[in-house]
């Protein structure tokens, strides 16, 4: 069957009703409202392959996973998994032979090249953990920070496959004594004639996020696409996405932190309408979070009656313990329960809640609590570049039922 694309039928559906209301005079105050629709923008070509109907294409380069594409699935399927470069991706070529990809090891005992073929003699763990961007909720700020305005798609839960980095490194004979942090190198082509810490995507974190980081080789079961760092990626569990260095050709244990920008500019934790400087945090750990996915404004009011008000829930390193939601914008909660696996600490839960709703609008939000007893707050941390933003406030949704 040949299927019109929806970019063309939505742009004969403008033409025409431009035309209707220019007609009768109306078109100079309606088109603005109509330019604001944004356009269908195609996938670009190393992510083809994804289901564009589960995808909200911001640019070549940042993809969201629309809200109610997240359904109840504990996995994301790759197919529906945002995207975040910020560089264009390498060459689909550095797939063409896997197993031959180099990593150096340095700041270790013995510094080494090690190919992906010996990685994977050397020990293999399964890792579900949520990936995140730490501007995914930026569309929330009311102060329109630069970046992507992601509202909640820029997250997934994946399960990796790898080597524990302790398992590397004891095979290296150790780090350095003095190594105070773990460096990961991007695989890009860096642009020519620039200076190479300017846009080189490298990131240093404390040794503390050794504990359960791997060097990871597939995703969801299938070896690593492009689009997410393949053929070797850095894997660290608990941390903001951009830690997660795809195409990974360099891992040090390093004294100091990198001079890469992404590093000492990058993802601080600046004050509103302030400039970034590297005495601010960093954004490292993820804080704890949840969202409901349904029901959602976009899918169309809910019958009245039972209502499943269902969502995910996570946080950095610690679990998430409990989640409570309202149907009245926060003045009232009530617990939800976990369903579906207890994939472990770094996954996130599936919660549901169950509640009889007379037709009415209601303003659904979550709040969630982690092991360590931190909880989602109500109101989000200020800061210029639009991350790390848990709020609940933020994160709920209108929706009719009738
Ligand atoms: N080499 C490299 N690694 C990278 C990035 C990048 O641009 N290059 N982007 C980072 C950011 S900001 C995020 S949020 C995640 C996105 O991962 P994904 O595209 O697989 O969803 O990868 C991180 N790792
Ligand atoms: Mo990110």
């Amino acid at each position: 069957m040949h299927r019109t694309p929806e970019s063309f039928e939505r742009r004969c559906a403008l033409k025409g009703s431009v035309a209707a209301l220019a007609s009768i005079g109306m078109a100079s105050w309606t088109l603005p409202v109509f330019s604001q629709s944004a356009p269908v923008r195609p996938l670009p070509a190393y992510a083809t392959w994804k289901d564009a109907g589960s995808l909200i294409v911001h640019s070549a380069t940042t993809i969201e996973t629309k809200r109610a594409a997240f359904g109840m699935g504990a996995i994301t399927p790759a197919s529906q998994l945002y995207i975040r470069n910020n560089l264009p991706p390498p060459s689909a070529s550095i797939l063409d032979d896997v197993n031959a990809w180099p990593i150096q090891i340095e700041g270790v005992k013995t510094p080494t090249t090690l190919r992906l073929k010996e990685l994977k003699a050397m020990g293999e763990v399964q890792l579900p953990m949520v990936l995140q961007c730490s501007g995914n909720g930026r569309g929330f700020f009311p102060n329109k920070p630069s970046g992507t305005p992601w509202t909640v798609g820029a997250a997934g839960c994946v399960i990796w496959t790898g080597v524990p980095v302790r398992q590397v490194i004891k095979a290296l004979g150790g780090i350095n004594k003095d190594s105070r942090y773990m460096t990961g190198t991007g695989g890009e082509v860096l642009p020519a004639g620039v200076d190479a810490n300017s846009v080189v995507v490298e990131r240093s974190l404390p040794l503390a996020a050794m504990k359960d980081a791997i060097l990871a080789w597939d995703m969801n079961g299938s070896p690593i696409p492009l689009a997410h760092g393949g053929p070797l990626r850095l894997i660290v569990p608990g941390y903001q996405g951009v830690n997660n260095i795809k195409y990974i050709k360099r891992l040090a244990f390093t004294e100091a932190e990198s001079q890469a920008r992404i590093m000492s500019h990058g993802y601080r934790m600046s004050p509103p309408g302030g400039k970034a400087d590297p005495s601010q945090p960093s954004v490292l750990e993820m804080n704890v979070k949840s969202w409901i996915n349904s029901p959602l404004p976009e899918t169309g009011a809910v019958p009245a009656g039972p209502v499943r008000i269902q969502g995910v829930a996570f946080s950095g390193t610690a679990a998430v313990q409990r989640v409570e939601v309202s149907v009245d914008g926060g003045s009232s909660w009530q617990a939800a329960r976990f369903v579906g696996p207890d994939l472990g600490p770094y996954a996130w839960r599936q919660f549901v809640l169950e509640v009889a709703l007379p037709p009415g609008q209601y303003k659904l939000a979550s709040r969630a609590v982690d092991m360590r007893g931190a909880a989602q707050p109500q109101v989000r941390e200020e800061n210029a570049g639009g991350y790390n933003n848990n709020s609940w406030a933020d994160h709920a949704v209108q929706i009719t039922v009738a």
